[in-house]
């Protein structure tokens, strides 16, 4: 079997977290105890990937680990319904905070209990037949999820040779946050993704809150409700590896379909329909509809706009029963009506996969993952608030007393700024211009 570790990180990380395996329990029809409820064989024949079957106690134990500089919100989840069906050793906490900067996480606490959360995921990994790689859930803005969340990068990748990893990272905010250092603590980890094969599927939480407050008219949304959209996408794009279905059934393979360069690995999300957990019931939506909301920019989990760039690839995984010619038409359909939303170098570049059982309460739904140009415009906001400090050197000293050098900083915002460039470049390409920008290939 292939199995796939799932690790999160910091606050954000780990309530993200719990969220997902609650979700994905209910769908497996495991117990909050780690018993299999269900009657239905195809819940079963890929739950290896996620759940190790322990005969011992006849339960299900998920491969994760939970990690946190500070020990609040993992007694949280050891606290909450689920707390039971995780492997007890492998909640791991400091006693200290990383007071919202990068440096603690990534130098100082951080490294005092990064053996012991490696430790966690090399027994993990040992439980495995064959893994195929990691998930990570996490938040940037703050210090856990950025600055262990990049000492973690770096770890995993030395110890267990540079392993497909993907990312669920929850990007600062301008409206939505009050840590002032967020564009830091984001600007310095983006240059590690450099460690992994990766996939980072870009999240904020301003986009959630707009979609729980004009699509689903949640006055006030709390966390919880922004967890649900996001486990919903997580639920979508990871049922191809915990159910049977026709493409995307392994994570490489998913990775390889959307990064078509190294260092652009940066993905849009959306989804269809988007829902609120405690209403019950949603109109089922047809394949056409669910299309044309998986494109509705308003759908999208970033704050970003997809027509302000173009896409280069995307991978749409639809769950419920329906034909695959429709399916395949409606998506012709959309292409033809928006062509020049596509880079025109990449033929066929979206690839679609059918996964018979639907979400929770619906009969269908569509999740759409995408590697597009306008994820720029979230880069261009981090750089743009992290420059404006850095050239007065604000806050700086928070950093440097954790023995940070000055360099660092230049360097993470000379790695945006390169990206920014690499981006433009490939979004203004066209299939017949002459290669006279070989530089960019070095
Ligand atoms: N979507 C979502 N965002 C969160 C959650 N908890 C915290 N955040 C956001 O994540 C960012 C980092 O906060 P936090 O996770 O507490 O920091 P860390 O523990 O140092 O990584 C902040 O901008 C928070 O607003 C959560 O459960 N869900
Ligand atoms: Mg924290």
């Amino acid at each position: 079997m292939r199995e796939i570790v799932k690790i999160q990180i910091g606050r954000c990380g780990n309530q993200i977290g719990s969220n997902f395996w609650e979700t994905i329990s209910e769908e497996h029809s495991i117990s909050k105890e780690g018993r299999y409820e269900g009657n239905s064989d195809l819940k079963l024949e890929k739950l290896n990937v996620y759940y190790e079957e322990c005969s011992t106690y006849s339960r299900y134990i998920p491969r994760t680990v939970f990690a946190d500089l500070e020990p609040g919100s993992i007694e949280a989840v050891q606290a909450s319904s689920l707390g039971r069906l995780f492997r007890p050793e492998n909640f791991i906490s400091g006693q200290g905070s990383a007071g919202n900067i990068w440096a603690k996480g990534f130098y100082t606490d951080g490294a005092e209990i990064i053996e012991n959360v490696l430790d966690s995921v090399r027994k993990e990994i040992e439980r495995c037949d064959s893994y195929q790689g990691f998930q990570i859930s996490h938040a940037i803005g703050g210090g856990t999820g950025s600055g262990l969340g990049s000492l973690m990068c770096e770890k995993i990748s030395e110890h267990f040779c540079q392993p497909i990893t993907q990312l669920f990272t929850v990007f600062p905010s301008t409206n939505t946050s009050d840590n002032i250092l967020q564009a830091y603590n984001a600007a310095l980890f983006l240059p590690t993704s450099r460690f992994l094969h990766s996939a980072v599927q870009v999240l904020d939480n301003e986009a959630l809150f707009n979609i729980c407050q004009r699509t689903l008219h949640i006055n006030s949304p709390t966390y919880r409700d922004l967890n649900y959209l996001i486990a919903d996408v997580m639920a979508g794009i990871t049922c191809s590896f915990r159910f049977p279905s026709q493409l995307n059934s392994d994570l490489r393979k998913f990775v390889t379909n959307l990064q078509v360069f190294p260092r652009l690995l940066f993905h849009l999300c959306s989804y269809a329909p988007l829902r609120f957990l405690s209403t019950h019931n949603y109109q089922s939506l047809d394949v056409n509809e669910l299309v044309k909301q998986v494109f509705d920019p308003r759908n999208v989990m970033c704050n970003v706009d997809p027509r302000s760039g173009r896409y280069f690839t995307g991978a749409i995984s639809f769950r419920g029963i329906m034909p695959s010619s429709e399916v395949e038409e409606a998506l012709q359909e959309t292409r033809n009506q928006h062509s020049s939303r596509y880079v025109d170098w990449i033929p066929d570049s979206f690839k679609s996969s059918l996964c018979d059982i639907p979400p929770k309460k619906i009969d269908r739904a569509a999740c759409f993952i995408f590697n597009s140009s306008s994820v720029i415009e979230k880069f261009r906001k981090i750089e743009s608030q992290a420059s404006s400090m850095f050239r007065r050197r604000a806050f700086l000293h928070w950093y440097q007393s954790e023995g940070m050098d000055e360099m660092e900083f230049t360097e993470a915002l000379s790695d945006l700024n390169d990206r920014i460039t690499e981006y433009t470049i490939h979004q203004e390409a066209t299939a017949l211009q002459n290669d006279d920008d070989d530089e960019i290939y070095e």
